[in-house]
């Protein structure tokens, strides 16, 4: 892509001159040494808390200059720049830590090392002490951080807009056995990466009514009116200066105290304005693919899309463009429905405080606008009660009833007669069908408001975009055949492998060149060399080391020792039923009992010692899940003390899963588990980190599973189970599990265990929920697709045996992730979603 091209040519300009970074260097150490000072900490030898302070202030002052220049370069950029400037709305961005990005992007990691030494500390030790800005559930937010990263390395004039919670996901701890969750109070010490804007301040209101003057034009005088606060992150570019910029928004009061009720002593009274705006700053919403219904995250919500529209608003006529130009030349971007309030808020805008009739307010939004759906799963689409709307957004409904009327008449005319199209389509659930336990409450469908509203919808891996015009919006897909496409995900490689896995990077960088840290499509070259012994000497030697170190890990946290020579067999991710873990708790009973019975291994080799590493949060009213966690540990309990297993099979539950803790586990994985049921995990991004990371996958026909598969080969993963048109098929014809485990004696066998109590002391309530559901209905198929997963883990264990065979098929993985750069990603959301181009389609 052009854009892609561009990008990588600037690099090189900026890279030969790479002796230029002495000043740098210098001002570097010039702004450390400041900082430590004025933390009166010269002279005293300063914690590692304090170093890495002062370390990211010293940073961040750097990246502070590069941020102006790069907003001074957007703002002079002609109209003709070939790409709109991006505005990626996102209710989460799980950014993880910033430090070491900041380090490597400034190529400062060895000055800071050497600085640290001279203090008599090492640097992994100092950034350790930053928290993880955790504002993000999975991988929707992971997602957008990878974007971020992508925005600046392509030089993509853009923004992205979030909230900045006070308190990000919470902390996971574990009490015999059970998850519990206490808040993740990230912003204690503060935050050196935010620049506080404080002229950057917008009103945003709540409730009241509609008023209509003598001229017939409506205002909305709101009952509560707040301020939005911005606060910039800023993310570097690795091979160019340019910088991407996240503006998280504050709540405020727009009067904090009332002063009058402060002097009559009622100091409850005083604070009740600044109390309810601090509610909207106070949580990320720990729900991953649920809809959250509650009126607090709808405020979030309308917070969160009203602030970033009235920036892009006031930057856009600042700039001295026209008004009738900000479709052209701004995208406005849905990550997921959370930001769905967009185009009524837009349109609220342009109609109220522009003046703009409906028709030329209506076209600006929708060339603006375009929407990422995320999961199929109908109980995720964000619906929420027209009654709520009435209380909080009176205005934003007006306006969504008038968008509704327009598109339903319209459809009158092209389908005339088809009244079941219109209530199916209609932005208004008239009864509640939506899920059916709303009681009949009539109900806002911000999936159909988003799409109604935008020019592109896009869905995140092939196979998801298929299925998402042939079930959830197949009618919409026959309403507006040109507005669905397809964009596969992809993550930075900065992070994922530069930095997460030095030492299989410095590995690459021998044999290919650095280039693929910028061009991912490098990696290709290493397929040439996938039986060269000494490359494959070097990526074992490279796992080995990244596998003690996650055993040293295991074994202070929870103080279990685990072999190194063991397979690694690893799934991190949010605790579903539709990702089945269980399924792979499953396998590690059957293959438990299966050691008890044959210690010597069934055909008398051994067994093939196995590690199994399961990571991961379940919502915190997700019971299911949670008791999911509680299985895990208690199989972990049994069978790692059981004196006839040693070695041969351990089972961790590593606590307070994170983006941190992916960092170090993935690099150490031997086998990834991407186990969905086929047509349920959207895409994925956890596959993709793996991969690159030289493990092999075993994983179901599902999400970007199948395009990996196809990029490195098929035969170079170990694919098991029933397809997506299986399932469907066997849905429909009636499924019943209890005939699966009527014909496999091992099923039998691991489903009493757990029945029986055998992890637990016999306790024979614990888990009959979980055992009831997989012998009554079992919708993910776990009973239906455990006969095969449990013959391709002994498939792995073969080739594991054969260290050549393992070694070239861990090259061919790598090899074959090059197209898996969220660099490709976002150039292609640039082609077919973002450019002025895609506005003539
Ligand atoms: C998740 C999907 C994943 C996908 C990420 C990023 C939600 C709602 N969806 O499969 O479950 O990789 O989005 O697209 O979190």
């Amino acid at each position: 892509s052009t854009l892609l091209n561009a990008a990588r040519s600037t690099a090189r300009g900026a890279m030969n001159s790479e002796s230029a970074s002495t000043p740098l260097q210098a001002a570097f150490e010039a702004a450390l040494q400041r900082e430590l000072q004025q933390r009166a900490l010269v002279g005293a030898a300063p914690g590692r808390d304090e170093l890495m302070r002062a370390a990211a202030a010293a940073s961040r002052e750097l990246l502070a200059r590069r941020w102006a220049q790069t907003q001074a370069a957007d703002a002079r950029r002609g109209d003709d720049a070939g790409c709109r400037r991006v505005h990626y709305l996102s209710m989460e961005f799980l950014m993880g830590r910033a430090l070491s990005n900041a380090l490597a992007a400034l190529r400062l990691d060895g000055v800071l090392q050497a600085q640290l030494q001279a203090q008599g500390q090492d640097l992994s030790g100092v950034l350790e002490r930053e928290p993880d800005a955790a504002l993000g559930n999975g991988g929707l937010g992971r997602l957008a951080a990878c974007f971020l990263d992508s925005f600046a390395e392509l030089g993509l004039p853009s923004f992205g807009y979030g909230l900045r919670y006070q308190y990000g996901m919470f902390a996971q701890g574990i009490q015999d056995g059970r998850q519990v969750e206490s808040p993740d109070d990230w912003l204690r010490l503060g935050n050196p990466w935010e620049l506080p804007r404080p002229e950057l301040r917008y009103r945003v209101g709540f409730g009241g009514r509609v008023v209509v003057d003598a001229t017939g034009s409506r205002q909305w005088v709101p009952a509560e009116v707040l301020v939005a606060q911005a606060y910039d992150f800023i993310v570097p570019a690795h091979h160019s200066e340019r910088v991407s910029t996240l503006r998280q928004w504050h709540a405020q009061a727009a009067e904090t105290i009332d002063f009058q009720a402060f002097c009559r002593g009622d100091y409850s009274h005083a604070a009740s304005r600044q109390v309810a705006a601090d509610a909207l700053n106070w949580v990320l919403y720990p729900d991953d693919s649920t809809e959250a219904g509650r009126e607090l995250r709808l405020k979030q919500e309308a917070f969160l899309v009203s602030a970033s529209l009235q920036d892009l608003i006031e930057r856009h006529l600042r700039e001295g463009r026209p008004l009738q130009t900000l479709g052209t030349l701004n995208a406005i971007h849905l990550n997921d429905t959370h930001p769905a309030l967009a185009p009524a808020e837009l349109m609220r805008l342009l109609l109220d405080e522009h003046g703009l009739p409906w028709d030329e307010a209506w076209t600006l939004t929708r060339q603006a606008v375009s929407y990422t759906n995320h999961t199929l799963m109908p109980e995720a689409l964000e619906t929420w009660p027209v009654r709520m709307f009435e209380a909080l957004l009176p205005r934003h409904l007006e306006i969504i009833y008038e968008i509704n009327h327009r598109f339903l008449q319209e459809l009158r005319q092209r389908f005339p007669g088809d009244d079941g199209l219109t209530a199916r389509v209609s932005l208004i659930d008239e009864g509640g069908t939506n899920g059916g336990n709303y009681g009949g409450e009539r109900r806002v469908r911000m999936a159909a408001l988003s799409i109604v509203a935008s020019h592109r919808v896009n869905g995140v891996a092939a196979l998801h975009s298929d299925l998402m015009v042939q079930t959830i919006f197949a009618d919409y897909a026959r309403i507006f055949p040109d507005r669905f496409h397809n964009v596969t995900n992809g993550v930075t490689p900065r992070r994922w492998l530069q930095q997460a896995n030095p030492a299989l990077s410095a590995v690459i960088d021998g044999q290919i060149g650095t280039a693929w840290r910028q061009d991912l499509s490098q990696l290709q070259q290493l397929s040439a060399h996938a039986k060269d012994a000494g490359l494959i000497a070097s990526f074992r030697t490279v796992k080995r080391a990244n596998k003690q170190r996650l055993a040293d890990r295991i074994r202070r946290e929870l103080g279990l020792t685990v072999s190194v020579d063991s397979l690694f067999d690893v799934q991190i991710k949010r605790i579903h039923e539709y990702k089945r873990q269980l399924l792979n708790l499953l396998h590690v009973i059957a293959r438990y009992q299966a050691i008890v019975a044959n210690p010597d291994g069934v055909d008398g080799r051994g067994w093939v010692p196995r590690t199994v590493v399961i990571a991961g949060k379940a919502a915190s009213a997700y019971h299911m899940a949670k008791l999911i966690i509680q299985l895990a540990h208690d199989i972990g309990r049994v069978v790692n003390s059981d004196p006839r297993v040693g070695d041969r099979l351990k089972l961790v539950f590593l606590p307070n899963y994170g983006v941190s803790l992916a960092e170090t586990i993935i690099p150490a994985a031997d086998l990834s588990e991407q186990i969905s049921t086929a047509g349920t995990e959207a895409s994925g991004t956890g596959n993709m980190k793996f991969a690159l990371n030289g493990a092999l996958t075993i994983g179901t026909w599902d999400g970007a599973n199948i395009e990996m598969a196809e990029h490195m080969g098929v035969d170079q993963m170990f694919v098991f189970g029933l397809r997506t048109e299986a399932v469907a098929g066997l849905k429909s014809l009636g499924y019943d599990p209890r005939l699966y485990v009527e014909q496999n004696r091992q099923l039998q066998a691991v489903i009493r265990a757990i029945a029986d109590g055998d992890f637990c002391g016999g306790d024979t309530a614990r888990y009959k929920p979980l055992v009831d559901k997989l012998l009554g209905a079992d919708p993910y198929l776990l009973m239906a697709d455990f006969t095969d997963y449990v013959a391709t883990q002994l498939k792995v264990d073969a080739v594991y045996r054969d260290p050549q065979a393992w070694g070239e098929q861990t090259v061919r993985n790598v090899a074959g992730m090059g197209w898996f750069s969220s660099d490709r990603t976002i150039a292609e959301y640039v082609e077919r979603v973002w450019s002025p181009a895609s506005l003539k389609a």
